[in-house]
């Protein structure tokens, strides 16, 4: 993966313009005028048909979470927006959204195309519109919820629910179709997903960890877990590090962590660590794509070789029983700006600190 990652990522790295963050606007825009010049879209395992349906999933996907957060009505803007159709209470963060859709949408992929049994653990706190619009789009949140219709009735009433009181909260619930991890408090993600891969020897449970909840005590210690895995009887565990460089507004320890040290550190836990990022949604598909094909094929062979071969059959593996995709921009001090396709447009870190989470 590493030199696929480096071959595939390197034109498209060059080719990128630097961007200012334009206060005003409050969103990136490219530096002195320059245009961005178009990288190349890189070889990877998606068909062009299947990338631009996977894209269009993921800017519906991104839609609603848009709409959950914002809209009270018009919820398909289908007149001009007036300022009373927005909501007056905003919960929820948009940050987290992107980049759990992106996660959900090529799991899906990954399901389907391996008739592999994976279930999906959402970390990240205030990511409950992720979940929410992934359903919604699959039709298993209507099934559950049958007053949410598929039509602009269902959503309008989708978006007044999400995170008001006698609604839905902001974070992933019992009310999500499937769903067995209840977020609220940040931590316990990856330890609720290793508590499901035990004796559970077909499973993969990826589990998207975010770099903010990942600073909290019940997560830094649930890395040991990988260290019980036993890979004769027991599923697979699959972290994926939601790495946007922040709590909310706040910046994070790993978000300011070299790629080499990150290594190092997940590494050394036991784990195989891929990185995958950028700021172009069509690049970011592939390295995704081809990142979890790989960590699907080291998986099963892990467990092959277990399981057949007979390697650390009775043993608690040490060594890569689950996988590390880390996943998205990365604040950088000399380029300030970044936009990047999972998360927020980075802030610089001397204007970030204002409204970190209540
Ligand atoms: C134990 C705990 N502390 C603080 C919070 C408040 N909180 C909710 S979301 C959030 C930031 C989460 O950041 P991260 O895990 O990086 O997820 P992202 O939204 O960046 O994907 C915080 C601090 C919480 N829910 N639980
Ligand atoms: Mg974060």
């Amino acid at each position: 993966m590493a030199n696929t990652e480096l071959a595939i990522g390197a034109d498209y790295k060059e080719n990128r313009s630097s961007f200012i963050f334009d206060v005003n606007l409050s969103t990136a825009i490219a530096a002195d005028g320059k245009t961005e010049a178009q990288a190349p879209v890189p070889k990877g395992p998606l068909s062009p048909d299947m990338l631009d349906k996977m894209n269009r999933y993921w800017r519906a996907a991104n839609y609603l979470c848009i709409g959950q957060i914002y809209l009270f009505e018009n919820p398909l803007l289908r007149e001009p927006l007036k300022a009373e159709q927005i909501k007056p209470r905003l919960l929820g963060h948009w940050g987290t959204s992107p980049g759990q859709n992106l996660i959900y949408i090529h799991l899906n992929r990954l399901i389907k195309e391996h008739d592999a049994d994976i279930i999906y653990i959402s970390g990240p706190g205030h990511g409950g519109p992720s979940l929410n619009a992934c359903s919604y789009l699959e039709g298993t949140y209507t099934e559950v919820h049958p007053e949410i219709t598929t039509d602009e009735d269902g959503l309008r009433l989708m978006f007044r629910k999400f995170s008001t009181p006698g609604g839905v909260p902001s974070h992933c619930g019992p009310h999500v179709p499937n769903s067995m991890h209840e977020g609220g408090e940040l931590g316990y993600s990856l330890v609720h997903a290793f508590g499901a891969a035990f004796d559970n020897p077909n499973l993969i449970v990826a589990c998207v960890v975010g770099d903010g909840e990942s600073e909290t005590c019940p997560l830094e210690g649930s890395w040991k877990s990988v260290n019980f895995l036993n890979p004769v009887r027991d599923g697979a565990v699959l972290p994926i590090l939601h790495l946007n460089g922040y709590k909310i507004s706040g910046p994070t320890a790993q978000g300011r962590t070299s790629d080499a040290d990150l290594k190092a550190l997940y590494t050394g836990r036991g784990y195989k660590p891929f990185f995958v990022e950028g700021d172009d949604p069509e690049v970011v598909h592939q390295l995704l794509a081809q990142a979890l094909d790989d960590c699907y094929v080291d998986i099963r062979s892990i467990q092959h070789e277990a399981r057949v071969g007979g390697h650390l059959a009775d043993d608690y593996p040490a060594h890569a029983q689950g996988m590390d995709v880390s996943e998205g921009g990365r604040w950088n001090p000399d380029r300030r700006n970044v936009s990047c396709s999972s998360g927020p447009t980075c802030h610089s870190p001397r204007k970030s600190r204002a409204s970190q989470n209540p």
